[in-house]
């Protein structure tokens, strides 16, 4: 593969591939499409596109290649970077203090050295992937001190930032011991951008506070006599390809079956989400088991859908326990021999199958206690073309500036939860179809290639 050949790189701390060791020894890789890979996979096959990122395998070796045109460049981490640098710092230190301290971040010095000799890692290797005046678009919290370590190797290169993640009110953000080198590292790019507006006026505030920059024009920056651009740039999902999956006779006919096997109950709840304490799982769990016991749910069941997730992390093998002692109670409490009124599942599903589910939920109940954007409202909504449903969303999650109609409410609120559940689980078919109609009026219109083409038309990436 040409050195320095790459007119477009996509940096993110994982590779749309993962790297797999076989029991005999060997290794292989296997797909993982994501939405961003879905996203960004046109215009990086049409620009001879790279992607940098880890496989996901620690202490192993891999070369680049190229599939179906599009080159896969990986960087390689030991099990101690992946230990201090992607569970230590990214997860619990970044994550936690990202999402309001919902959690304690904890701040170790060695975790941060890992953070910096591993960001500085991908710098070596995106500086020798991309080709002359090139354009890079860096993801996502685990990667921001790439943009000042790239720019010092490359200082051609148009280079962009997005954060998938909320960036934190900037009295939280100022508990980090290394707050100014993070900002620094930001101001590196060309356009820094967020989900909402919020993270643009904490960033701001920050960069003028913290380091030399001086505010510029609305929404920039100047530094190091550069202007660096900060944008909000809501991200959203394939809305067509998910709309036109959910109408599908196999998918319809799965959603039929799901309710079914539920017993035909009039009410069917869901939440979907990775098993995050950000995601507020034990929030809507409270607020069912209390309707429950007010004898206010009627013939209702529900389904909850976790995806496992960092499992090695400490925090999340604590929730995982809290949160399935929940379910043992509230089944143990309220459900007959054969019928459950609360289901769980500990496992990730198929697109078709999750499209199912979305299509067979009279509520969705999505309620972070703070996410940056949060997909799965999306989704829900995506799946609605008849326009049943009723969408029950944490003011907390990025989606809810975009998603008015939903049933807006505040996680921390107990009792607000409940009766917002109450409210959607009663509410008269006329209403909710109006609001469906309204929120899938946004969730059409701006969709995930809209949302990559705004960033990029921002950074200047002639199209
Ligand atoms: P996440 O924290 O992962 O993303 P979210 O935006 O909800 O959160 O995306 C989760 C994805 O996983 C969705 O596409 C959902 O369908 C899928 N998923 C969840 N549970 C599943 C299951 N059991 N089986 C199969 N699929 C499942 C981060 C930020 C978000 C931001 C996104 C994108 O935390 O705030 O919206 O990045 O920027």
């Amino acid at each position: 593969m040409a050195e320095q050949s790459a007119e477009f790189v996509v940096v993110a701390n994982r590779l749309p591939v993962d790297l797999e060791k076989l029991p005999d020894g060997t290794q292989r890789w296997k797909r993982s499409p994501g939405g961003l890979v879905t996203a960004l996979e046109p215009m990086l096959r049409s620009r001879e596109g790279a992607w940098v990122g880890w496989p996901g395998l620690a202490d192993a070796e891999a070369e680049p290649f190229v599939e179906d045109g599009l080159a896969l460049h990986p960087v390689m981490l030991t099990a101690r970077d992946v230990e201090d640098y992607y569970e230590g710092f990214s997860n619990g230190t970044l994550w936690p203090l990202y999402h309001d301290v919902v959690a304690p971040p904890a701040f170790h010095r060695h975790w941060w050295q890992a953070y910096v000799r591993v960001n500085k890692r991908f710098a070596e290797v995106v500086a020798e992937v991309a080709a002359p005046n090139a354009t890079v678009w860096i993801q996502d919290y685990q990667l921001q001190l790439l943009p000042a370590e790239l720019r010092a190797l490359r200082p051609d290169l148009r280079i962009g930032f997005f954060l998938h993640i909320p960036f934190p009110p900037t009295e939280l953000y100022q508990q980090l011991p290394w707050r100014k080198e993070i900002v620094e590292g930001l101001l590196g790019a060309d356009l820094v951008g967020f989900h909402t507006p919020g993270g643009v006026r904490n960033f701001r505030w920050l960069a003028t506070r913290f380091t030399d920059a001086r505010p510029g024009a609305r929404n920039e920056v100047s530094y190091d006599g550069r202007t660096v651009k900060l944008g909000a740039f809501p991200i959203s999902i394939d809305s067509a390809q998910l709309d036109e999956l959910s109408r599908t006779p196999e998918v319809q006919q799965r959603a039929k079956e799901i309710r079914n096997d539920l017993g035909n109950p009039e009410r069917v709840i869901l939440g979907v989400d990775r098993l995050d304490y950000t995601k507020g799982i034990d929030v809507r769990l409270r607020a069912f088991e209390e309707l429950l016991q007010e004898d206010r749910a009627g013939d209702t069941v529900m389904i909850q859908l976790a995806t496992p997730s960092r499992e090695r992390v400490e925090h999340y093998q604590t929730m995982r326990a809290g949160i399935e002692q929940s379910v043992g109670r509230i089944n143990g409490t309220f459900a007959r021999v054969g019928h459950p009124v609360l289901h769980y599942l500990h496992q990730s599903l198929p697109r078709d199958e999750l499209a199912a589910f979305f299509v067979a939920a009279d509520v969705m109940l999505v309620t972070p206690l703070r996410d940056g954007m949060n997909l799965v409202a999306k989704e829900y909504v995506a799946c609605r073309s008849d326009l049943g449903g009723v969408l029950v969303l944490s003011e907390f999650a990025g989606a809810a500036i975009e998603l008015k109609e939903s049933v807006l409410v505040n996680p921390h609120d107990t009792d607000g939860v409940k009766n917002a559940l109450h409210r959607a689980l009663t509410m008269p078919a006329d209403e909710s179809r109006k609001r469906m109609r309204s929120l899938r009026r946004q969730v059409l219109a701006y969709d995930v290639d809209r949302w990559a083409r705004s960033f990029l038309d921002a950074l200047g990436l002639p199209s």
